[in-house]
């Protein structure tokens, strides 16, 4: 695709997020400290998010702007992480564009039919994904107002002085299609996503037509929040590790590429300390869990950064996407419920393991357990900038 700039008052090209930690790690540039955020750092680990969801449904709170941004603003106040990660979640854009769905809550998305052989991806290709983009108000207006209060937040001062470029980032995500598909195939959540599975080979048609059309939809939510000023993207394939390499590189990882092209062509300009004016893209990320036989893989289909589960060592992921490769990760999320001593060791472990790859931004190995006390979140946070510093 040719590339598009992003207008001038994006973060990103008003030079606002462009030396983050974050923003510098995902391009491989080590800073002042190792950036740290949590993947489902906003949600109910958070009293103020427990208090702010009474009686409102989890897609309604998604698609109520001012909420949304109050709730993905509430982990960056609190714990001063790196990013905001956009609350919202990776349903949304089948939601908006009609789908019956919704999230139960302790269970997940809850689809009113699985969509399993031809005739369901039928009835849902024939909906046209570029609807999405009419239906994205809520998302822009939701990003836009979380972006102004970030613009002004910095995760070393604070709110208020924000030394140039150093603006706290807004990352914006969405699901990759196969961890949709495993939702959309099964109605529902799943244990071994088998349906998705079966589908796969059983119609190789039917299963092209659910990837192509998912690839779109998802690949426009990503696209309409980096538009509206989230400085990096993030690709979840949460379910991918269930699937074996074989069948990631043919029946998956093509349509994750595709979803990615709606956001590679988006870049801005930056002038350095001598002058000079290049261009750079939107930084993207891609993690799923249980994948480390499919690291290099899901590095191949075209990104800057891979976040790696907790099951293997950072360096021993080095070793899988490659040198060269700035990774995200992996603190096993089971040991914010460890003593601290335990923890810190932990803690520890990956950011020395972490110095094996060129840059590493500190997150968990999956997300932030419901149960945990956000106070070790922010403990956790604080060590993490102390002891890269
Ligand atoms: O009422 C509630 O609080 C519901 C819990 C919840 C929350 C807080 C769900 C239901 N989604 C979310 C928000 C969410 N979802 C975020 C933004 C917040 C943040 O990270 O701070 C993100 C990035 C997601 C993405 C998401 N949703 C993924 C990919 C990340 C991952 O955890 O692997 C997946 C797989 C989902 C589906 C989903 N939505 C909700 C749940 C409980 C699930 C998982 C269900 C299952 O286990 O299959």
């Amino acid at each position: 695709m040719s590339g598009v700039i992003l207008s001038p008052q994006h973060p990103l090209s008003a030079g606002l997020t462009s030396d983050s930690r974050l923003v510098r790690a995902y391009r491989g540039e080590r800073s002042d400290a190792t950036p740290v955020w949590f993947m489902r750092q906003a949600g109910r680990s958070l009293p103020e998010y427990r208090d702010l969801r009474v009686g409102t449904r989890m897609l309604d709170a998604c698609l109520d702007p001012a909420m949304a941004s109050e709730i993905t603003l509430q982990p960056v106040r609190r714990h001063r992480v790196d990013a905001g990660i956009f609350f919202s979640d990776i349903v949304v854009p089948l939601k908006l564009v009609g789908v019956d769905v919704e999230i139960q809550p302790g269970r997940g998305p809850v689809f009113g039919r699985a969509y399993a052989d031809a005739a369901g991806v039928a009835e849902l290709t024939a909906i046209d994904p570029a609807r999405l983009d009419e239906a994205s108000a809520p998302i822009t207006e939701a990003v836009a107002r979380t972006v102004a209060e970030l613009n002004t937040t910095a995760p070393s001062t604070g709110s208020g002085q924000v030394p140039s470029g150093t603006a706290t980032p807004l990352i914006g995500f969405a699901g990759a299609p196969f961890t949709l598909a495993a939702y959309l195939a099964e109605g529902g959540p799943s244990k071994d996503h088998l349906a998705a599975r079966t589908l796969m080979h059983a119609d190789p048609g039917a299963w092209r037509a659910l990837m192509d059309w998912t690839a779109e939809l998802t690949g426009r939510f990503l696209r309409t929040q980096v538009l509206a000023g989230a400085s990096a993207a993030q690709l979840f394939d949460s379910w991918a590790g269930a699937i074996s390499l074989a069948d990631y590189e043919t029946h998956v990882a093509p349509a994750s590429a595709a979803a990615l092209a709606h956001v590679h062509d988006l870049a801005y300009e930056t002038t350095d300390a001598s002058g000079a004016s290049s261009t750079r893209s939107v930084p993207v990320v891609h993690f799923g869990v249980g994948t480390g036989e499919l690291l290099g893989a899901m590095h191949a289909i075209g990104v800057d950064t891979v976040g790696v589960d907790y099951r293997i060592p950072l360096d021993v992921a080095v070793e899988r996407v490659g040198e060269g490769v700035p990774l995200q990760g992996n603190l096993d999320p089971a040991l914010l419920a460890a003593p601290w001593p335990v923890l810190e060791a932990a803690a520890r472990e990956v950011l020395r393991r972490g110095e094996a790859a060129p840059a590493h931004v500190f997150n968990l190995g999956h997300g932030v357990p419901p149960e945990t006390d956000p106070t070790v979140l922010t403990r956790v946070a604080e060590l993490v900038h102390e002891a890269s510093a």
